[in-house]
């Protein structure tokens, strides 16, 4: 079985989505081990986005993300990080296929279709194991 961590971004908890977002990784049939609400700050996101720190748009990503509080999800299926990734759709909201979650529900402004996108996760196995111990303790993810 495999986990991957999820956060429900500051535009899905702002635009009431969670309930529905949450449903369709249900109705996918992942199993929830771990859930919580917090408010990032700039010490975890760096940490968390350290792979596009570098770019002019972080500071933007930044800010964002500290909006409001977000939602904090461990989830689990066989091949989840792959199957999680083609439910979300791909990065840009605009380009996203349709009938993905980013697709239908994420932002499709002009500057906002890249960051307003609903949901980050899990791009493989490693990033997972570290993203999982970096948002929850061993304590707080409930293997049954
Ligand atoms: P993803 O794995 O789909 O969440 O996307 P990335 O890790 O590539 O991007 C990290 C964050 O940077 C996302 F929230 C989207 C944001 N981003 C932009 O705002 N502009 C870009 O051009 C690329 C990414």
């Amino acid at each position: 079985m495999e986990k991957t961590l999820i956060l429900l971004k500051p535009d899905c908890v702002q635009k009431k989505l969670v309930g529905k977002v949450i449903a369709r990784f249900e109705e996918a049939g992942f199993t929830i081990r771990a859930a919580k609400m917090i408010q990032l700050t700039d010490e975890l996101l760096r940490e968390h986005y350290a792979h596009i720190a570098q770019f002019p748009f972080y500071a933007d990503v930044e800010s964002f993300m500290k909006e409001s509080p977000v939602v904090a999800l461990v989830l689990e299926a066989d091949g989840i990080i792959d199957a999680m990734r083609v439910m979300l759709g791909v990065t840009d909201c605009l380009e996203a296929a349709p009938g993905t979650i980013r697709a239908e529900l994420g932002s499709k402004e002009e500057g906002k279709n890249k960051m307003c996108n609903i949901a980050h996760a899990s791009d493989s196995d490693e990033a997972a194991k570290v993203e999982i111990a970096r948002f929850f303790s061993e304590d707080e993810i409930f293997n049954r």
